[in-house]
């Protein structure tokens, strides 16, 4: 199954290429497309509603100010729709954030973090529900996981070795 990464301008891509990176790295087939909530509304409905047909299984939407992106494909399907604030001047994301996380019960948005984490996360969390039917991202999710872990602890040894009297 593949990803789709909806973003509401071109202006967001830069801090969405690393969410298209891991989702790459993870060897997750996506898509990304510029549609808006408030400029392209009609494309983006004709866009989520045929979303599941083309085999996409998790949809990631990004957007900033009053991000209502995320929400309005939630509101159009039942795939599982990830939110990214968009972290843009003047209020620095907490115009985005709060546009994506306070959904009204019944429209559910999986709200990730503002700044350089929420688009990393969103490609992880995105690999993990589809590696529930597939077992083999599944192994490439957890060697992820593994890979990370072991990272940080030889970055630990070798701050240990040169703090070492
Ligand atoms: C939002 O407004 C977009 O997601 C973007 O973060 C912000 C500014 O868009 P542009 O004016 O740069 O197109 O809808």
């Amino acid at each position: 199954m593949k990803v789709a990464l909806l973003m509401g301008s071109d202006s967001d891509l830069p801090r969405l290429e690393p969410c298209l990176a891991l989702l790459r790295e993870l060897g997750i087939e996506s898509e990304a497309r510029v549609l808006s909530a408030h400029r392209t509304p009609a494309a983006v409905v004709r866009f989520v509603e045929e979303a599941r047909g083309r085999g996409i299984g998790v949809l990631i939407c990004a957007a900033g100010g009053a991000a209502h992106l995320a929400g309005v494909v939630s509101a159009h399907t039942d795939l599982p729709v990830l939110g990214i604030p968009i972290d843009n001047p003047p209020l620095g994301g907490l115009d985005s954030l709060l546009s994506t996380v306070q959904m009204p019960g019944g429209v559910p948005v999986g709200t990730l973090g503002v700044g350089v984490g929420g688009p990393v996360n969103a490609a992880i969390l995105a690999a993990r529900i589809l590696a529930l039917g597939d077992p083999e991202l599944a192994q490439r999710v957890a060697r992820y996981r593994t890979t990370q872990s072991e990272k940080v602890l030889a970055k630990d040894r070798a701050l240990q070795s040169k703090l070492a009297p």
